[in-house]
């Protein structure tokens, strides 16, 4: 494995070179690099542009594009993650999805590729996703646990509303609901009566096999 392709990969992202990123991606994997190791070095460069956001070094639009690039290389890693996983038989299904008004989607993104590589049947309902369709999927789909992600503390509260419309629907009792994001505690998973809380994707795959266990 190449140190080198991985220093490169995050170069590629923070000068918003989605192609270079992508090839470079390919390339740390037929170097032999895990899979979980390049999604590692994609997610420490988005969180190091976005501390670089936050301390006013970048500019929104640099923000923006560094996220595109690491979209850009994100299916080659998830495609490989899949592949690792093989075709084992559904440990569970899970409904996921950023909440109505939230756009962010990376978090989300690993963990739903995370839990796919661990063997379970995944339907990712993507971002901005409102109560309405998460009630008419987990209708639908009747999935064992609904995961919901929130990094704006001003789209927290739709983790509730989800939650309270599953008991109007008379859905609560049958699934567990977990849910994590940047704008998401312990204290506020507890409050809002979400089953379980993880501050990491991985770790969110754990709380999923142990609900399920
Ligand atoms: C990238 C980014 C964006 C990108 C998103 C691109 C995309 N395709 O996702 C863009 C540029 C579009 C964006 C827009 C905005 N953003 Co923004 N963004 C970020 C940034 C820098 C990184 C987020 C990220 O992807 N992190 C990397 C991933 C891997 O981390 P994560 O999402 O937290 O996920 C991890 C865990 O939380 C967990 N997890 C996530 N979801 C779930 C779900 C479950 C069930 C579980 C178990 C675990 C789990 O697993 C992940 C890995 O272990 C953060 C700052 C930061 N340091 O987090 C700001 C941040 C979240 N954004 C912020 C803001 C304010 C905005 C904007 C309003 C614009 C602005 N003024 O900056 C808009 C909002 C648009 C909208 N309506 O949603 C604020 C939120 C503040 C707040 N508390 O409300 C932050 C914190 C920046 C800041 N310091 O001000 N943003």
């Amino acid at each position: 494995m190449s140190e080198r392709t991985l220093t490169d990969l995050a170069t590629a992202v923070k000068e918003y070179d989605g192609e270079n990123a992508a090839q470079l991606a390919q390339q740390a994997l037929d170097e032999g690099t895990e899979p979980i190791v390049v999604l590692d070095a994609l997610t420490a460069c988005i969180r190091e542009v976005g501390d670089a956001f936050g301390a006013g070094d970048l500019f929104l639009p640099e923000l923006v594009g560094a996220a595109d690039a690491m979209e850009t290389a994100m299916p080659i890693v998830v495609a490989a993650l899949k592949a690792a996983g093989g075709s084992r038989t559904s440990a569970g299904k899970v409904v996921a999805g950023t909440v109505a008004g939230d756009i962010h989607n990376i978090g989300k993104s690993i963990f739903c590729t995370l839990l796919t590589a661990d063997g379970f049947e995944v339907i990712d309902l993507g971002i901005d996703v409102g109560v309405d369709k998460f009630i008419a999927t987990i209708k639908e789909e009747e999935p064992d646990v609904v995961a919901m992600s929130a990094l704006l503390t001003i789209t927290a509260q739709e983790q509730q509303n989800v939650i309270a419309a599953l008991e109007s629907a008379g859905l609560r009792d049958d699934l567990k609901v977990i849910v994590g994001g940047g704008a998401i505690s312990q204290r506020f998973a507890e409050s809002i009566g979400a089953d379980g809380y993880s501050p990491t994707a991985p770790g969110g795959v754990t709380l999923v096999k142990e609900l399920l266990a």
